[in-house]
Formats: C-alpha cells, structure tokens, sequence
C-alpha cells in the first residue's frame, strides 16, 4: 500500500520514466518532465449542478438514502461481467488515435487475455456515498473532495482515499442484515470490494469484440462527458449501447485502478514485483476535459497515487483477487 501524499519530492530524468513516452500522465509534482498532457493549470470549480440527460431515454438513477446511497438496484450498482477472454490494447491500424503504450508487444497489437468472473460499479462513486463514508468512519478528506452535486462523482480523491472507502463498505456489507444475498455470497467465499485491475476495467468498458469505445467504435458525445467543462450526474448520459450497460466509463472522471502501471504486456502476478517508491497507478477512462481519444476504452492514463484533481474519481469492483 503507498499512502504517501503527492506533494512530496520526486527525483526526474530517470530511465524508466521514459519508457512512459505517450502515455497520458498526471503527477502531483511540476517539476517532472513527461508527457504531462493533462494537467489544467486551475481546475475550474463547480459552480451549479449539469445534468446531461439524453432526450427520451430513461430517467437517472435512483439510490437508497438507507444504504449509503448506493443504487437502488438489486445488487447495489454491481453489475455482473461474466468470466472469459476479451481483447486488450489497440490495433493501430483499426483504432488510429491509440497510443503506442496500448500496443500489447512488439509485432503484436493486441493481446487476449482471460478474466474471471467479477462485478464492476455500474455508476462512478458519488459524492453522497463518499461522503456516508466520511460521516460514519471521521476519515480526514481534502476539503475539496466533497463538493459537487450529491450525484456527480467524487473527485479530488486520492489513491488512498480510494481504497479506504472499497475497505469500509465492505466491511459494511459484511455486517449488513440487509446486504443482496448474491453479494453476502461472494463475500463469504472471501472476495473483496476493492478498486478494479486495469484488466477487469477495460474488459467491462469494451466487451469481448474490441471495440474503441464503451458503445462502438465512432465517438459520441452524446453518451459521455468528455470535451466539456465539468463533472456531470452518474448515469446522467445513459447509453443503450455501451457494454453491460454501465455507465460513464468514458469521461465524466477518470478511475483509479488497482494496477499500477506497467508495459504491457498485461500480467498481474508481478504487480507487486519492482515497484519504485514512486510508482504511477493507473486510471482509466478519460475525463469531462479530454479529448475523444483519451475517452477510448484502451487509454492508459497513470497518475501518482497522492494526486487529487477534479477530474479523477473512481468506480468500485467485487472481485475474487
Ligand atoms: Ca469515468
Ligand atoms: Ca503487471
């Protein structure tokens, strides 16, 4: 676990940070010389609530004030992404906007890789839930992590601060009388909430047939926050199409993974192997402020696990890792 803030010192000009070139990174330090694509000088504050509802399509979600205000679905938000193999990384020649730290390996493009069944938020977490968290446990956040609207995602959130929070709903929902069965089961056999691997993330945002997008392979920003100027309410732009119906996986805010970041190809049984005191973790997803490329469902960004921004967030996994 790193747990240290991002404000801290970084040495610059080493050799492995450039093998990052092209990768799309935010640090918690200027003074760091790579690829910084994304980094606004001044965040621009929430001044009212944006909705970005989609004419006739469905209403917005609903969530329970009696249950930390998770979706009122009935597993809480977790949707089921069933176990077996999806193509991971970009094909340049099918997707030209992919960065070259998509490509799996040299001569090979993309790679396959097998998934085990787990379940993924379908929703970003909100402000509101964040914040039953910080009510029930006193946990110290950035004073900026609970502004927005109850329904926008949280941001300004740390790694940590992620992580905390995946730690104390479960070990609520372990408690809770009232906690779906499917849930106290998996729980039960010893899975965890926890943040989703770089792997389970790009496998629910895509689906099994490689497409670009969480919804196809044309952009559209009529089903994602992206290019625009701020967060916007969870599930406010509902897409039919995107895989396993989840939502906002491209824009709105970035999410923290669990991996930290690494050349692919993709293995995570050395995840834990060679990790410099600063290593990068990676987000996915893009942001309200990227540009369509980085709302592709391949776009590696990482970030140091200290950082906190209005642009990244994160989404919650149950999974058996
Ligand atoms: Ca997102
Ligand atoms: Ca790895």
């Amino acid at each position: 676990m790193i747990g240290r803030d991002g404000a801290g010192s970084r040495s610059t000009g080493s050799a492995a940070r450039a093998t990052l070139f092209g990768l799309v990174g935010i640090v918690g330090t200027s003074a760091f010389g790579w690829a910084l694509a994304l980094e606004p000088i001044s965040p621009r504050p929430v001044t009212g609530r944006q909705t970005l509802q989609r004419p006739g399509v469905a209403t917005p979600p609903a969530f329970r004030e009696d249950a930390w205000h998770l979706p009122d679905e009935p597993l809480l938000g977790f949707v089921e992404i069933p176990a077996g193999a999806f193509l991971m990384g970009s094909d340049p020649s099918v997707d030209p906007m992919a960065f070259e730290t998509e490509q799996w390996a040299p001569g090979q493009t993309r790679g396959t890789l097998e998934v085990p069944t787990f379940y993924i938020g379908r929703y970003e977490v909100t402000v509101a839930q964040f914040e039953a968290f910080v009510e029930d446990t006193g946990f110290a956040v950035d004073p900026r992590t609970l502004t927005g609207a109850a329904d926008y995602p949280v941001a300004f959130v740390s790694w940590p601060d992620a992580l905390a929070y995946a730690r104390w709903l479960e070990s609520r929902l372990r408690d809770w009388p009232d906690t779906p069965a499917e849930l106290s089961r998996r729980l039960a056999q010893g899975w965890r909430v926890s943040l989703p691997s770089e792997a389970e993330w790009e496998k629910a945002a895509r689906g099994t047939d490689g497409r670009i997008f969480p919804w196809g392979n044309a952009p559209g920003r009529d089903r994602a926050n992206y290019a625009r100027a701020g967060r916007a309410s969870v599930g406010s732009l509902r897409c039919v199409e995107c895989a396993h119906g989840l939502s906002d996986m491209s824009g709105n805010v970035w999410e923290w993974t669990r991996s930290p970041y690494q050349p692919y190809p993709y293995d995570e049984t050395d995840d834990r192997e060679n990790l410099e005191e600063d290593a990068l973790w990676v987000m996915r997803g893009g942001g309200y402020n990227d540009t369509e490329q980085n709302a592709r469902a391949a776009v590696r960004g990482a970030a140091d696990p200290g950082v906190r921004r209005e642009f990244i967030g994160f989404r919650l996994a149950l999974t058996s890792f």
